[in-house]
């Protein structure tokens, strides 16, 4: 049973996340099938691809498949992680992807959308980074990916409370492009990719591509990253890890220690 659908009109693709009974949890079995939808509008040399849920979403995306997190003592971010190579496929798809949101997006999910090119999202959605609540240490790249998309105030204040903000706030801080009614959603959005399909792509995709690299322009020093990965292994090896796991599989509050 796949975990996508999957549409083509006109220059535009559309990705539909359908795992409703896991609340379109980034599994790797469902990022495999947005990875190879999106090759296939890359080799039909689709303008616009957008990732959406089903129309009434309550969630867009509950984010990492905390089922797939490794219980201890293993990096549960890797670049082999699954939710890696999707935040690098969207971030090389040589056109603009527009993530539209209707529900709730948590932690992986999160930076899922904000690795996209554009965000349009109706009034209820909200956007939560949730790595402190399950003890998560995140990885370096994501970092980024969140540093990119608000301001640095405000990628501590979403990293530390771990709630969630609302789309208004997310589009007052600029985090997001647009928020309009649910009704509208779906017209706005496709105007907005149809706009994009006029323009010429190829200017469009190096544009993509500049600001891609102009984005990850963060220098850091060998013994800086260094530093960085060994903090990570300190909490991915940690009591406060495991539990955050495990509280979530056993449905209660973590408590954590701070160890
Ligand atoms: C596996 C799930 C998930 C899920 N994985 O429905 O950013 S980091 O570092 O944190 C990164 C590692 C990451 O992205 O971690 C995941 C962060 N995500 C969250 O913290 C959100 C976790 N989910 C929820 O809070 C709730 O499920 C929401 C609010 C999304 C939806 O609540 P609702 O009451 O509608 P349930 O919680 O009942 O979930 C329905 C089924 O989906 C599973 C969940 O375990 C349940 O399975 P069962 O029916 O077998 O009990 N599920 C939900 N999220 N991320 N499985």
């Amino acid at each position: 049973m796949p975990l996508t659908r999957t549409e083509i009109r006109d220059h535009i693709g559309v990705i539909t996340l359908d795992h409703a009974a896991k609340r379109n949890a980034l599994s790797r079995e469902l990022i495999d099938e947005v990875i190879s939808a999106l090759e296939q509008f890359r080799t039909r040399r689709l303008r616009v691809a957008i990732l959406r849920a089903p129309p009434g979403a309550r969630v867009w995306s509950a984010g990492h498949d905390v089922d797939e997190l490794p219980e201890s003592r293993r990096d549960p971010l890797g670049w082999d992680d699954p939710l890696r190579h999707l935040i690098r496929e969207i971030e090389a798809f040589p056109a603009p992807v527009i993530a539209m949101i209707e529900g709730t997006v948590w932690g992986g999910a999160c930076e899922t959308a904000f690795a996209c090119d554009l965000i349009v999202a109706t009034p209820e959605a909200t956007f939560a980074v949730t790595p402190a609540r399950l003890g998560v240490p995140y990885n370096i790249a994501g970092v980024l990916t969140f540093l990119n998309a608000a301001t640095l105030r405000i990628g501590k204040e979403m990293a530390f409370t771990a709630r969630p903000v609302s789309a208004e706030r997310a589009e007052r801080l600029g985090m997001i492009n647009y928020v309009v009614p649910s009704e509208e959603l779906e017209s706005f959005t496709f105007g907005l990719a149809q706009t994009i399909c006029g323009n010429a792509p190829l200017s469009i995709a190096v544009m993509k591509e500049q600001l891609r690299i102009l984005a990850g322009a963060h220098p850091m020093s060998p013994q800086g990253f260094e530093r960085v990965q060994g903090l990570r292994r300190v909490v991915y090896d940690s009591h406060d890890y495991r539990e955050g796991i495990r509280a979530f599989k056993e449905k209660r509050p973590p408590v954590f220690r701070g160890e």
